[in-house]
């Protein structure tokens, strides 16, 4: 897959991703000239010439205002790629803000109404600062979440979101660089899975790069994990305990796909009880088992897709914040991506799955009106 990093973060990121090849993106050419690593460089003039030592400092109308003048070349390159960057600077934010919004045009207008196909959908992983970071980078990412992100995952145009945070970097005081490194590896693990499937003894179904791809083009969050698995323990127990610290937790999953690799010569029906442990998705798990000889124990990589929690939780948040008008309710990351309203509409998201079998919005009245949906 083409990768594309933006900004500082962003940048540094996909440079470890794709050493050879990745995009790197920035409105200053200083910061690009340190990146060790990658291929093909952008750079988004703006109008100061300090800027272009300075970056955007921190502001995101800057690094909007820059996007304007790379916009063709962006929107050629974006499609089917992964795109890195953070939420907090002014260049990352801006420029995803600005591919974020044209995105959103350019699936209106394909396939004659059918929105973009899988192949150019697009997969942002975004980094989130910490709490503990400067302000403004807790406000951007904020603003962002709520403003420019909301809406494009609510009209579904893009391809999974990861939202990778610097939380466990300031927890357990890691450098950026090893930090940097530790996300990489972490998405690769994720990334093999078709990989894993071509090479591997298959031993249960098969996810194949098709596959794989349609699971990443769809326009939810991703939160995957990898473990040693024990078929003894609770799968949900199990989850919790090896929930990946660099993303945000997940919330309740909508989807979920799975590689179980077991060593050989041993018992893999245990990959029936993953299934059963997912059986009230409206869609079940898509799923692959294969023999791994490097193994001793049998190894699970998860992937659940979620979006955001019911506007319930969201009111009863906010009816506490009115109960309670001397409390000073600071905003902070956590608080933000746990209390949202749900992001899918369930109306749209029924007449979108209708339209893809051919059920119009006659038949999907009636079934509402008779609670079917
Ligand atoms: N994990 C990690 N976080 C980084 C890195 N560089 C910056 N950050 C974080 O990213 C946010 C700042 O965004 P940057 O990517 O530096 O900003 P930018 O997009 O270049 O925007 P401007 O510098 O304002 O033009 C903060 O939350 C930083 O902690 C990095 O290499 N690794
Ligand atoms: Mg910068």
């Amino acid at each position: 897959m083409k990768v594309i990093g933006i900004g500082g973060a962003g940048g540094k990121i996909a440079a470890k991703m794709d050493s050879e090849n990745a995009i790197l993106v920035n409105v200053s050419q200083t910061e690009l000239d340190k990146v060790v690593g990658g291929g093909e460089r952008i750079v988004a003039p703006i109008q100061s010439i300090a800027g272009q030592f300075r970056g955007s400092r921190k502001e995101p109308q800057i690094g909007l205002e820059a996007y304007r003048t790379i916009r063709r070349r962006m929107l050629e390159n974006i499609r089917g790629a992964i795109v890195f960057s953070s939420t907090g600077g002014g260049t990352g934010n801006g420029i995803t803000k600005g591919i974020l919004e044209d995105i959103v045009e350019l699936d209106e207008h394909a396939e004659g109404g059918h929105g973009l196909p899988i192949q150019d959908k697009t997969m942002f992983c975004l980094l989130l600062p910490d709490d503990s970071e400067t302000r403004e980078y807790v406000e951007n990412s904020i603003d962002f979440l709520s403003d420019t992100l909301a809406g494009v995952i609510d009209k579904g145009c893009t391809g999974n979101i990861m939202l990778f945070s610097n939380k466990l970097k300031f927890a357990d005081k890691i450098g950026e660089d090893a930090y940097n490194q530790m996300i990489v590896d972490s998405l690769n693990v994720f990334m093999a899975i078709p990989q894993k499937n071509e090479t591997m003894k298959l031993l249960e179904l098969h996810i194949d790069q098709e596959d794989f791809a349609a699971y990443i083009a769809k326009p939810y969050f991703n939160h995957f994990c990898y473990f040693d698995y024990d078929r003894t323990k609770d799968l949900g127990v199990q989850i919790k305990a090896n929930a990946n610290s660099l993303l945000l937790p997940p919330e309740e999953a909508i989807e979920v796909m799975f590689l179980l690799e077991v060593p050989p010569g041993q018992d893999h029906t245990m990959f029936y009880d993953i299934m059963q442990y997912y059986s009230k998705l409206k869609s079940p798990p898509v799923y692959s088992v294969v023999e791994n000889p490097a193994l001793q124990r049998p190894f699970l990589t998860l992937s659940m897709l979620y979006s955001r929690k019911p506007i319930e939780v969201l009111e009863e948040y906010n009816q506490k914040n009115v109960d309670n008008k001397d409390a000073i309710v600071q905003r902070s990351i956590n608080q933000y991506v746990n209390l949202q309203k749900v992001a899918v509409d369930m109306d749209d998201e029924a007449k979108r799955a209708g339209a893809e079998k051919g059920i119009n919005s006659e038949v999907l009245n009636s079934l509402r009106r008779i609670g079917k949906l």
